[in-house]
């Protein structure tokens, strides 16, 4: 990709990539199809990402397998065949592994290597890289793929590392397995990763022990293997299930109710909602009635029918009532999909502990000390959430043009270009970067991957080898990011979707940390910068 007016540098690589999950792997795959080398630079031994690195137990898709695969490829489509409704980890480490195998993209990866620092240099044309092994690889392009939920957090309680006994964050498990059995295990954290670690604890731990801060809406998950007839009839259909997918406002196979709860008689609103209760996967979130998570009215009508059946599920009434979220409505945090979790509350050797009332003082030797009681405990998982968003940029020493570095450029919130550019940074272009659009993360990533693949194929076409985004566009991109965030209560609410991780300094407040219109939106936004031949940045020789 040798520009008309090239410095006198040359490149190791056309492009440098950040990551090896699946957002790397298949940025790989578009770069090396437009005939230019690249090298993925990757911290863990193997690919996959996420999924490398949740290796926690019960540990699985809350999208539906068939709508979480690559789409690029009809014929991985149709000869993978998930094996579960919601597919496992390990299944899903194992689809990773047989992209980056039979695409041959293994031999383009570095593997156990962190990037430090990257800097641009201008009279160069190149981004620079520090990586912990001492090399310094150099590109004419750096494209992150590093995760918006990849750096995992601890609480800041005092005494974690005295522990004596296994202590795990689910985002950073031993690849040999842990064994519970018989254990005195304990469970801080209660999102999607906590609800699923502990659904599964529980069958094998002598006693666990759930801490709880804050209680979430969780609704079934209703897996199930994938029988015969529902492979064929998945394989047969899917153009129509990606079609859904495209069209849906996050990505998913659901898509909402047209009608508003608030006009729908009681009785068959209580049906619809008893039908999706019944149901596999997030229909109950994303396929429920239009005004659910934006009208408060609509939004307490259904936090009260999950509160009923956790009711129901839970016999305990005082438990119960500890599970039942009061500070936040249904779905307006990431509902967590569970197999039996409010079930395992019933179990004798299962004891939930409130850290409302009684908050964690520190991490003892032999356990963990409340302001109530002093605990015993072989083992203890964090299940404690992620620096998301924006935390891999923060952890890696990125500086743009005239040494600016990016930390000091999103001092007051993250600004960027559809997630994908920032300001004075030429040449990085990130694959899901802040102020995104997330949703059912693989069709997200395939549409990001695909937009940045068409910007260096456009730039290859024309000569052009530099790319920065106009700071007015980074204005306009932003101020559509603000516009779309209005009106959705999950913006009220403290999530790591709100930018708000009380274990990190200077995250305690809410922001703007992603695009929250719809997928369909975003993606209409993004074709018409190309389809206007990119007049929001500045494209040179
Ligand atoms: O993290 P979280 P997660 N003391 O931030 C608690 C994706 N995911 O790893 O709510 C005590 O949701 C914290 O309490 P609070 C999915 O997008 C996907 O579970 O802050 N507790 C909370 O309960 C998900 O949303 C899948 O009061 C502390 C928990 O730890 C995202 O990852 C599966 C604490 C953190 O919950 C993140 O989920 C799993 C402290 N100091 C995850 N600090 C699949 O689709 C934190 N907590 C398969």
């Amino acid at each position: 990709m040798t520009p008309a007016t090239a410095s006198p540098v040359t490149p190791d690589f056309d492009v440098l990539i950040i990551g090896a999950g699946l957002a790397g792997l298949y940025q790989l795959y578009r770069v090396r199809e437009l005939g230019l080398s690249a090298c993925v630079i990757e911290a863990g031994s193997d690919v996959g990402g996420t999924w490398y690195w949740n290796r926690y137990p019960g540990a699985r898709f809350d999208s539906e397998s068939y709508s979480y695969g690559f789409s690029f490829s009809p014929e991985l489509l149709q000869d993978w065949s998930w094996s579960e409704h919601f597919a496992p980890q390990p299944e899903t480490l194992r689809y990773a592994q047989h992209v980056a195998e039979r695409f041959q993209l293994r031999p383009h990866i570095r593997f156990g290597r962190k990037v430090e620092s990257a800097r641009w240099d201008e009279p160069g044309r190149v981004w620079r890289l520090q990586l912990d092994d001492g090399s310094q690889p150099c590109a004419r392009f750096l494209i992150t793929a590093i995760g918006a939920l990849s750096v995992p957090t601890l609480p800041r309680i005092p005494g974690i590392e005295s522990f004596q006994g296994v202590s795990c964050h689910t985002a950073n498990w031993p690849k040999e397995p842990v064994d519970f059995t018989g254990k005195r295990v304990a469970v801080i954290g209660t999102g999607a990763s906590g609800v699923q670690t502990i659904q599964e604890v529980a069958k094998t731990a002598g006693h666990l022990t759930i801490f709880q801060r804050t209680p979430n809406w969780c609704a079934p998950l209703h897996n199930g293997a994938i029988t015969d007839d529902e492979q064929r009839e998945i394989k047969a259909g899917y153009s129509d299930i990606l079609q859904r997918c495209r069209e849906s406002p996050a990505g998913f196979i659901h898509t909402p109710d047209p009608r508003r709860a608030v006009d729908v008689p009681p009785a068959e609103r209580e049906a619809f909602w008893e039908k999706r209760y019944t149901e596999r996967g997030f229909g109950i979130w994303m396929g429920n009635f239009r005004d659910v998570l934006v009208d408060r009215e609509a939004n307490a009508l259904m936090s009260d029918f999950v509160a009923r059946k956790i009711r129901q599920r839970v016999k305990n009434p005082v438990v119960a009532e500890k599970l039942i979220p009061k500070n936040h409505g249904f779905g307006t945090r990431r509902l967590p999909l569970e197999t039996r979790y409010y079930e395992v509350y019933n179990q004798p050797n299962v004891e939930l502990v409130d850290l409302t009332e009684t908050p964690i003082d520190r991490v003892t030797d032999t356990g963990i000390r409340t302001s109530a009681r002093e605990f015993e405990f072989d083992i203890i998982v964090y299940a404690t959430g992620f620096d998301a968003l924006r935390g891999a940029y923060d952890r890696i020493d990125l500086r743009g043009r005239d040494d600016i570095s990016l930390q000091d450029l999103w001092r007051g919130g993250a600004r960027t270009f559809f997630g994908i550019q920032n300001a004075g940074f030429p040449n990085l272009l990130m694959v899901m970067g802040p102020m995104c659009a997330l949703g059912n993360i693989v069709r997200s990533i395939e549409y990001n991957v695909d937009w940045v693949a068409g910007l260096l194929r456009h730039m290859r076409d024309h000569q052009l080898s530099r790319v920065e985004v106009r700071p007015e566009s980074v204005d306009a991109w932003m101020e559509i990011v603000r516009k779309a965030s209005i009106g959705l209560l999950s913006n009220e609410v403290n999530s790591w979707m709100t930018g708000v991780n009380s274990n990190v300094d200077g995250k305690s407040e809410r922001v703007l940390a992603r695009y929250s219109g719809t997928g369909p939106e975003f993606r209409a936004k993004a074709d018409a910068v190309a389809a206007g031949g990119y007049r929001e940045l500045d494209l040179n020789a």
